[in-house]
């Protein structure tokens, strides 16, 4: 095991992995940029190095810096959280290069789900269903017309080199095609510097499901059920839920298995996320991410299980403890994202926190890096806290995370916590009936 970990990330994660550091008797050191010199995770860490100014390509995305302060300070791994250097397989590279242990998969593997078109392959290879599209990627708007004329309007154009929804475009007819697929090319290339795009068949109502998967990088692989992540505004989720409300318990062992084989194949190492939209009782894989989430929390409540520690022993090659025989639910979470931000426009709100307090009580999770008087800097994500309720079943939960929002208090800046108390008030939140669109629609209804 490792005697030191370095954590290359900041606020909430920081602190989640110092914590399953400090349990598991390892020291841990904190890296920071100026901006975070008195941020939670350098006082909660062993040590920290400061590695550079704020802004993020300076410090936080700075692999030299990050891999000096692992030398200076004697880490032998790095956990990356999520964002910042997660998903970056030069990192991973460079991090094995000079003799350190990346706490994530191989870099062969981020390289393949980092390319959607690799990614989609690869998964429709491994037994995964997949959204019915083009095999491989559309050069021109003929071959555009053919492949949606296969596969029936409408249809949705995406850019190989994307995720989190940037460069996509919906063809309702074979009239919009050609205007679709070219204003997709340009918008890909000048978001990404790659102009490639494939097309799907795009699904009208779906939900977002995504399936935690978990591999040993030597051939066993477990799944821990999937996470219902429909509410989203502008590709951002907002709140998340496990288990999925519309899932059924035969569906979840079925795609569960599908998943777990997939990985066990693959001899994927660590915590992955295989997202898929789910549409009248069918799965369709997206994407598949290949870090720790940021709604994690809501499977480790729900099953049980530390994620992070199992990260941690992973890499550190030692056996999985986890074993699918004994991965069992108990119960139904929820996760509310705490944003730094004005609602209902959503625009940044950094500043000064002059009244923190957090909920507690059976079933509340609160991970969070504020404390009182914090200034949360103007340079990072929003993200400053997450809410997380566990309870015997749905309506339980639903009430304690009510609860659980009438006990918080953040002042000084405006966050999203009064958008979740009018939330938690509608019949379709209450009942979870609802899809990938319905955040934006309530928004619209409710604000305009
Ligand atoms: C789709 C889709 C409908 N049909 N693909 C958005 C981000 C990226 N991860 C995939 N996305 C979508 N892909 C097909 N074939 C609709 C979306 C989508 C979406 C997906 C998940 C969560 C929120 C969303 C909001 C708008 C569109």
């Amino acid at each position: 095991m490792f005697d030191k970990i370095l954590i290359a990330n900041r606020g909430e994660i920081a602190l989640r992995v110092i914590r399953a550091c400090r349990e598991m008797g390892i020291a841990s050191v904190a890296v920071h940029s100026t901006a975070d010199a008195d941020a939670m995770h350098v006082r909660m860490a062993d040590e920290s190095v400061c590695i550079g100014p704020p802004p993020s390509a300076s410090s936080y995305l700075s692999m030299p810096a990050i891999i000096s302060a692992c030398e200076i300070t004697g880490a032998q791994a790095i956990h990356p959280g999520y964002g910042f250097l997660s998903e970056n397989a030069t990192f991973v590279q460079m991090v094995e290069d000079h003799g350190l242990t990346f706490i994530g998969p191989r870099a062969e593997h981020i390289r393949i789900m980092g390319d959607k078109i690799t990614a989609k392959e690869t998964a429709a290879q491994l037994g995964i269903p997949v959204v019915p599209g083009s095999e491989g990627g559309v050069a021109d708007v003929e071959t555009a017309r053919q492949v949606a004329a296969g596969i029936g309007y409408p249809v949705i154009i995406k850019a190989t080199a994307g995720g989190g929804g940037r460069g996509m475009k919906v063809a309702h007819d074979d009239g919009a095609l050609e205007v679709a697929f070219r204003t997709a090319r340009t918008e890909a290339k000048a978001a990404f510097g790659n102009p490639d795009v494939y097309i799907e068949k795009y699904l009208q109502k779906p939900r977002h499901i995504e399936i935690q998967v978990f591999g040993d990088g030597r051939g066993r692989a477990v799944h821990l059920g999937e996470r219902d992540c429909s509410l989203q505004r502008r590709h951002q989720k907002v709140l998340e839920e496990a288990p999925g409300p519309a899932i059924t318990a035969e569906e979840r062992a079925r795609i569960g298995k599908v998943c777990a084989d997939a990985m066990a194949q693959l001899g994927y190492a660590g915590a992955g996320t295989i997202e898929f939209l789910y549409e009248d009782g069918e799965f369709y894989f997206i994407e598949m991410n290949t870090r720790l989430q940021v709604e994690h929390p809501v499977t480790e409540a729900i099953f049980g299980v530390d994620l992070v520690r199992e990260q941690i022993c992973v890499a550190a090659g030692n056996e999985m403890t986890l074993r699918q025989e004994d991965l069992s639910i108990r119960g139904h979470a929820i996760e509310v994202r705490i944003n730094a931000e004005r609602v209902p426009d959503f625009a940044p709100c950094p500043g000064r926190v002059t009244q923190y307090h957090a909920p507690g009580g059976l079933g509340v999770r609160v991970d969070s890096a504020i404390y009182d008087g914090y200034s949360i800097p103007p340079y990072y994500d929003s993200l400053i806290g997450k809410l997380i309720v566990h309870g015997r079943d749905r309506p339980e939960a639903l009430a304690r995370l009510n609860r659980a929002l009438s006990e918080l208090i953040v002042d000084g800046v405006d966050t999203t916590v009064p958008l979740f108390r009018e939330l938690l008030k509608d019949p379709d939140i209450q009942s979870g009936n609802y899809s990938i669109h319905w955040l934006e629609r309530w928004l619209e209804r409710h604000y305009r």
